[in-house]
């Protein structure tokens, strides 16, 4: 059976494995934990970056390339003959919005070890846990360290996300259901899954904390953001797209 190798709370990972689902192709998750995920990518066949699928036809080392490989094998779900301008937001959300809310999310999440172990635990092999619970203050800095987390860095991605979402809002101001017109669309799922660290659906299988429990600066922001067309529209996608199977 195909093998996804994911870091399991990687948004585009999600994005991968949201497409796997929707499409209904068999395949069985590899989920790790950061930093422990390296070894795994690597017997795979990959470098570093998650998610890996490892096929019949070949290795897809990029969540772009497996909606594309999705695309081949279940055509007219993911892409419809809008497809240049559907594959434009894709790269513009994968290049831009999802850097920006894994800082933003990280940011806020990092400094809490309870919240971050509860969450992190999803699919992941136990030993990775324990592992993690030991060796957390080294693995905070190294993630600290590898994708650039600090207040400077967490204040320029958060623009960037009020950015995007600002693009999405204007898309949407004509009362369109779906960023490209009328048809759900890899643009949708894409803007969904990468949006979701900052949005915290209910439906993502893997990281959905109420935001009660989250730091009151991290909840007013989830609120703030899901109160714009942008955030109510990835909720949507999440409540009406995620679980659907075509
Ligand atoms: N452009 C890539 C980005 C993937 C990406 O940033 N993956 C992160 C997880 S969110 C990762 O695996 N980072 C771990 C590493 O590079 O060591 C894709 O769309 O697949």
């Amino acid at each position: 059976m195909d093998r996804l190798t994911t870091i399991t709370i990687s948004h585009y990972c999600e994005k991968a494995r949201w497409a796997l689902q929707r499409t209904h192709l068999p395949f069985e998750e590899d989920g790790h934990l950061p930093i422990l995920h390296v070894p795994a990518v690597r017997r795979a066949g990959g470098q570093r970056s998650t998610p890996v699928l490892k096929t019949a036809d070949g290795l897809l080392k990029d969540s772009t390339d497996i909606l594309r490989w999705v695309d081949q094998r279940r055509p007219g779900i993911l892409f419809s003959e809008q497809r240049g301008e559907e594959e434009a937001l894709e790269d513009r959300f994968d290049e831009h919005l999802g850097p920006a809310t894994r800082r933003v999310a990280y940011f806020h999440l990092l400094p809490r070890r309870a919240l971050v172990l509860q969450f992190l635990n999803t699919g992941v092999p136990g030993w990775e846990v324990w592992f993690l619970r030991i060796f957390f203050p080294v693995a905070v800095a190294m993630m600290r360290r590898g994708l650039k987390i600090d207040a400077a860095g967490a204040e320029r991605s958060l623009k960037k996300v009020r950015e995007i979402f600002g693009e999405v809002n204007q898309r949407l101001s004509d009362g369109r259901p779906y960023l490209c017109g009328q048809k759900f669309s890899a643009a949708d799922l894409t803007f969904a899954a990468l949006a979701a660290p900052l949005l915290l659906p209910p439906e993502q299988p893997v990281f959905h904390p109420t935001p009660e429990v989250l730091p009151p600066a991290f909840q007013a922001l989830v609120a703030e953001l899901r109160a714009t067309p942008a955030g109510a529209f990835g909720m949507r996608m999440y409540r009406e797209e995620r679980t659907r199977v075509l």
